[in-house]
Order: structure tokens, then C-alpha cells, then sequence
């Protein structure tokens, strides 16, 4: 069985580990591809920084610092306080020490004409992840969000999405663009990945900074209303609040409710054009099971929580038990 996941930050990675062990623990033998975001992928100190793709890689790698949700365990910062002693900005940014040998391998790749696919996998493999990991796109995507700025002169500036998030706290957004996002062409292998599943899953991610910024590489989108897949996602909003991040900053954004039936009549279902079959909500939002089915889309209510790899397990095995009974249906 092809299971094919568009994955973002720490939900997105969590719920993929859970992933790769129920479909372990399965009967039947399973590949696992995961398109990761790199619309929130920055330059610093002229090293290239993958967050969603190293957040992926050190999760399913057991590299991960599993407080944090991001970079590595076991981490040490002398390098960030040398930095932050010669003055140099940005210091707001934690690079740590083993994780900067992942960006510098990164980036000696990329200088040498590597695209980020490839980089990718040679990254990977030192990790074993057990499951394939391809980029979005090998072109260069940037998200940068609008802000209020009293001293810019339409009172407004864009600021890249790392310098939203980690700097400033996700203060009030008035636009999210996936700058480069027209140019771009999706990754090799992230098509084929899609339209040859016999399962799509919307991961648990920022639907607005991470799976609407996958889905904004042309072409992407289209694959996924084309598949022959069943396409299911998973509520990133649990009772009106997401679980981490800022999701309620950016939902409002682009026109959506924080809640979890919001963002599945956001993505819309297939049967009317839309990009998904099946949706799963946590139990505390069960009561938006009808109208969601009133649009098409055939919602089942779980537990949504991710708090340890056991939950996580489940959640994925509900999500692959939904997939299923939809594909039963539609046979
Ligand atoms: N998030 C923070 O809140 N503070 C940080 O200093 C920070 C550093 C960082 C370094 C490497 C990396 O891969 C991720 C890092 N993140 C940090 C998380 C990152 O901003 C988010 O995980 C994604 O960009 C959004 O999901």
C-alpha cells in the first residue's frame, strides 16, 4: 500500500511517526512518502535552514529534541553565543550546534549544485527514517507574512515567516504569501507520489503556512483532485484552538473560522471539487460531523491528541480505517 502524506511542522512530523509504526505493525506492507513543506525554509549566516524537513528527519530519525518538537537532542549552543558575541543578527533564531552540521552539509550540497531533493536524501540516509522524505518543491519558496509596522510608510511590512513565528510571536497577520510559489515546480517525485497512492493524508499541519503552501506549487492541487487516492486529512484545530502554533493567527487571514469543520469545508470535498474525501475532527467537535457530511465529505470524530507515540499510532490507524471504509464505499 502507497501512502502519501503532506506533512509541515511538529504536528505534521509526529503524526508521521505514528504513521510509519501503524502501518509496521499492519498486515500488509506499506511505503510511506512524505512531501515536506519548505515555505518556511530561511538563509542564516549563509547556511540554508529546512525547519519542516529537518523536524521530519529527526523525529522519524530519533534525532529530535521531543521537548522542543524541533531540532536536536542532546543539543549544545556554543556556536548561537559565539554568534550573539560578535553582535551578529539574527539572534533570535536557535541554531544549535549539532544542528548547524545538518544545514552546513546542506548547504555544501546546494553550492555544489545539488538540488534540495537530492540534498534531501543524502541527509536522510544517515537517519533511517523508514519512510521516503522528498521536498515540495526544489525551487525556492518563501513564506512572508504582512504585519502592522507604525514606522513603515503604508504602516505596514512583510517579514519572513521564521522572523513572524520565532521572533515577533505571531502578532496580528493581515497576508500570508508563499512568495516564489508561481515560479516553482513541484519536486521530482512529489506527483507521481500523489497521483500514484492509494492514500493521501492532509497531516495534522498549519493548514495556511504549511499544507496550503505544498498545495500553492502549480500543479500540486490538481494532482490531488485528480488522484485515484483516497484522500483524507486531520483537524489541526481541536475545540476552536489549534493544538501548537499559530494557526488561529492565520486562519482569520485567509477567511476561515478556527474550527475544525472550517478548515474541512476549506479544503473542500472532492465530489464538489474540492481537495479531500474524508476528514477527521476530535470527539469535542463530534457535532460537526453532520454538516460536514452535508458537504460531501465523510467526517468521523477520534481522538485528535498527539501526546505521545502510542496516541499518534492510533490516530494514524484512524485515519488509514477511514481511508479504507471510503474506498470500500466508492468500489
Ligand atoms: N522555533 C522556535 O520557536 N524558536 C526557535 O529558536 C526555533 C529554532 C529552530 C531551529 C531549527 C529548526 O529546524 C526549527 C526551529 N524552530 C524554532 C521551529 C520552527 O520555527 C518551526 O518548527 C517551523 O518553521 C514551523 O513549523
Amino acid at each position: 500500500m502507497n501512502v502519501t502524506v503532506l506533512s509541515g511542522g511538529i504536528g505534521g512530523a509526529r503524526f508521521v511517526a505514528g504513521l510509519r509504526d501503524a502501518l509496521a505493525a499492519g498486515d500488509e506492507p506499506a511505503r510511506v512518502t512524505v512531501i515536506g513543506n519548505t515555505a518556511d525554509d530561511i538563509w542564516l549566516f549563509g547556511l540554508r535552514v529546512c525547519p519542516d524537513l529537518d523536524t521530519v528527519m529527526y523525529t522519524l530519525g530519533g534525532g529530535i529534541d521531543a521537548d522542543r518538537g524541533w531540532g536536536r537532542q542532546d543539543e549544545t549552543w556554543h556556536a548561537k553565543e559565539e554568534l550573539a558575541a560578535y553582535g551578529v543578527e539574527p539572534s533570535w533564531f536557535g541554531l544549535g550546534d549539532r544542528d548547524l552540521a545538518t544545514h552546513v552539509v546542506r548547504t555544501q550540497m546546494l553550492g555544489a549544485g545539488y538540488p534540495l531533493s537530492q540534498v534531501t536524501e543524502a541527509l536522510c540516509d544517515r537517519w533511517d527514517l523508514g519512510v521516503r522524505l522528498i521536498p515540495m518543491t526544489d525551487d525556492r519558496v518563501e513564506t512572508h507574512v504582512v504585519i502592522d509596522d507604525a514606522a513603515a510608510p503604508e504602516g505596514r511590512r512583510a517579514v519572513h515567516f521564521q522572523e513572524y513565528w520565532v521572533r515577533l510571536h505571531a502578532p496580528v497577520a493581515h497576508a500570508v504569501v508563499p512568495v516564489g510559489a508561481d515560479e516553482a515546480t513541484p519536486g521530482p517525485g512529489v506527483l507521481e507520489a500523489i497521483t500514484e497512492a492509494d492514500v493521501v493524508i492532509f497531516s495534522p499541519s498549519n493548514p495556511v503556512v504549511s499544507v496550503a503552501t505544498i498545495l500553492a506549487v502549480p500543479g500540486t492541487a490538481d494532482a490531488v483532485r485528480a488522484t485515484t487516492a483516497t484522500v483524507v486529512g486531520v483537524s489541526p484545530i481541536i475545540s476552536g484552538s489549534p493544538l501548537r502554533g499559530m494557526a488561529d493567527r492565520l486562519l482569520p487571514v485567509i477567511g476561515v473560522d478556527v474550527t475544525a469543520s472550517a478548515v474541512g469545508r476549506y479544503y473542500g470535498a472532492r465530489s464538489n471539487g474540492g481537495l479531500i474525501d474524508g476528514w477527521l475532527v476530535d470527539e469535542s467537535d463530534g457535532d460537526t460531523v453532520p454538516d460536514l457530511t452535508a458537504t460531501g465529505i465523510v467526517a468521523r470524530a477520534v481522538p485528535l491528541y498527539l501526546s505521545d507515540p502510542d496516541t499518534s499510532r492510533t490516530l494514524a490507524e484512524d485515519v488509514l480505517q477511514l481511508a479504507s471504509s471510503i474506498r470500500r464505499y466508492a468500489e
